[in-house]
């Protein structure tokens, strides 16, 4: 492609929506008009896949190209948790950079930050910055993890010199100098009482997970957090067209991740409380974006991806009627499972491109495609050589993302909650024996998908993975088991090892 007519490419991530959460994927009482145009601008894949059922290991995978459990520390983090991708590492904004690119990142980062200890007072070490990222207008890890700030480059949004920022995720640690009060203490102060965990720094009337001292010139608000992104990327996208450079904007949404606070725009708009009312504020913002990018003329050679960093869940911590209030609304459409399970529920993702002077407008695929491959498939897009070692498991796919190939990959492998792991072939799914964990927390029955025998399934005709086919075909199992623990150890391109001709 040549360099006049390399694409900008934006990757909308929202953070634990489901496969049957949008209109065009089948949700008749959440309004999301914007991302059904999205779609209906472009193609719909429905048998696309996040590599993981939950946050940290997912985008792991989706900016570096590896399978998160190529990285010991890709579990779910802390908000003070250390920056686990390596800096200068071959990561998907830092292949776009060495292209060209101009590339920043709004929203949800949650891929740590530092190397052990942050000082948020100061300038921080090891940010978006340090891995491929320009620009970074970040929160540290989730809406509901202190701290509860945002962070412009590498310091803390507003933050008083005198207003020292702190945070701790031991529960028992001594009391801080200015603590949040913490909403195992203060239930009085709680605007919505959390159901598991979230009993710490309470900000805005919610207790979150871990504990915060001061920093309350920084806040955030979690009903403008919506419009603040949405302006950061805005402002993001504006420079780069100034600039007249190509861009590369992961643009990762905080909806609908608990608490689930709707800006008042959107609080009641639909049938389903504020998981449904957050559902609809982002497809808002999703909308507000795209108008942007036509303001600035940009939109036919923009690649814009709309997709999920795992699948739904109704109770995640805090009692906000998700549950009640759901009805008859499928957040998983046909599939079973829902955030961290192994099955499909889990990890299959509503996934949108759009990209008008390529793509053809309205199209279908069912070709099967993982967020893995992003990596590989815009290198090449770009004619970046990814060097040995790097982006160990992503594959050029991106005629199968703009609707060229119908069948794309052969096989994938996902991950479950806590390092569990399935494999996809074709049409069939194995989820190998686990140790019996039939719920996540121990007071919530999440069906995670773990059982002490194999299960099999044929998607073509089961969709909903209820028949489990495993003793009828004991050797595809055996197969299927063996190409998994293959792939486990095998990264499809390996570093280079380097062998000593002299001996130890
Ligand atoms: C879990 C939290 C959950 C959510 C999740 C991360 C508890 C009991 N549960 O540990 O509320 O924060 O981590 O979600 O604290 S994710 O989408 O970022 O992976
Ligand atoms: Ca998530």
């Amino acid at each position: 492609m040549s360099q006049d007519q390399r694409p900008n490419i934006v990757i909308m991530y929202a953070d634990d929506l489901g496969f049957g959460d949008l209109g065009c994927y089948g949700a008749s009482t959440i309004p999301t008009p914007h991302l059904d145009k999205l779609a209906a601008s472009g193609l719909r894949l429905t048998n696309a896949y996040a590599t993981a059922a939950t946050c940290t290991p997912s985008r792991y995978s989706l900016l570096t190209g590896s399978y998160p459990w190529r990285n010991k520390d890709a579990r779910i983090l802390a908000g003070d948790a250390p920056l686990i991708i390596e800096p200068g590492s071959s990561t998907m904004p830092e292949l776009l950079r060495g292209a060209g690119y101009k590339t920043g990142i709004v929203g949800k980062w949650h891929l740590g930050l530092g190397d052990g200890s942050v000082n948020w007072n100061d300038s921080i070490d090891r940010t978006p910055l340090d891995v491929g990222f320009d620009r970074s207008y970040i929160m540290a890890a989730t809406n509901d993890r202190v701290p509860c700030v945002y962070i412009d480059q590498n310091r803390v949004d507003g933050l008083d010199p005198d207003d020292k920022l702190e945070t701790c995720y031991d529960e028992s640690a001594p009391d801080m100098v200015n603590e949040l009060p913490r909403g195992k203490d203060h239930h009085d102060q709680l605007r919505v009482m959390y159901s598991h965990g979230h009993d710490g720094a309470i900000v805005n009337g919610v207790s979150r997970i871990g504990r915060q001292a001061g920093g309350t010139s920084a806040l955030w608000t979690d009903e403008t957090m919506g419009e603040v992104f949405l302006e950061k990327a805005k402002e993001f996208t504006s420079e780069a067209a100034q600039a007249d450079e190509p861009f590369f904007l992961y643009y990762a949404f905080h909806q609908p991740h608990v608490p689930r606070l709707p800006s008042p725009r959107f609080k009641g708009s639909t049938e389903h409380g504020d998981r449904g009312d957050v559902i609809a504020e982002m497809d808002w913002c999703a909308g507000q974006f795209i108008e942007h990018l036509e303001s600035l003329g940009l939109r036919d050679n923009t690649i814009v991806i709309f997709s999920s960093d795992n699948g739904p869940v109704l109770d995640d911590g805090y009692y906000d009627c998700a549950e009640s209030k759901n009805g008859s609304h499928r957040m998983t459409g046909p599939l079973r499972g829902s955030k961290y399970s192994l099955f499909d529920g889990g990890t299959r993702v509503p996934t949108i491109i759009s990209w008008p002077s390529q793509i053809q407008a309205g199209g279908t695929s069912a070709a099967l495609c993982s967020h893995v491959d992003l990596c590989a498939s815009f290198a090449d897009l770009c004619g970046y050589t990814l060097p040995d070692g790097a982006a160990l498991d992503s594959f050029k796919q991106l005629d199968a993302w703009i609707g060229k190939d119908q069948s794309g990959r052969d096989e994938l492998l996902l991950e479950g909650v806590q390092g569990t792991k399935v494999i996809r072939q074709k049409n069939w799914t194995y989820i190998p024996p686990h140790p019996e964990r039939g719920f996540y927390e121990a007071d919530k029955r999440v069906e995670i998908g773990c059982r002490p025998d194999p299960q099999l399934y044929n998607l073509d005709q089961d969709l909903g993975q209820i028949e489990n086919l495993a003793l009828r075909d004991p050797e595809r199992v055996a197969a299927m088991d063996d190409r998994l623990n293959h792939i486990i150890a095998t990264p499809s391109r390996l570093p280079v090892p380097f062998v000593s001709s002299v001996g130890p």
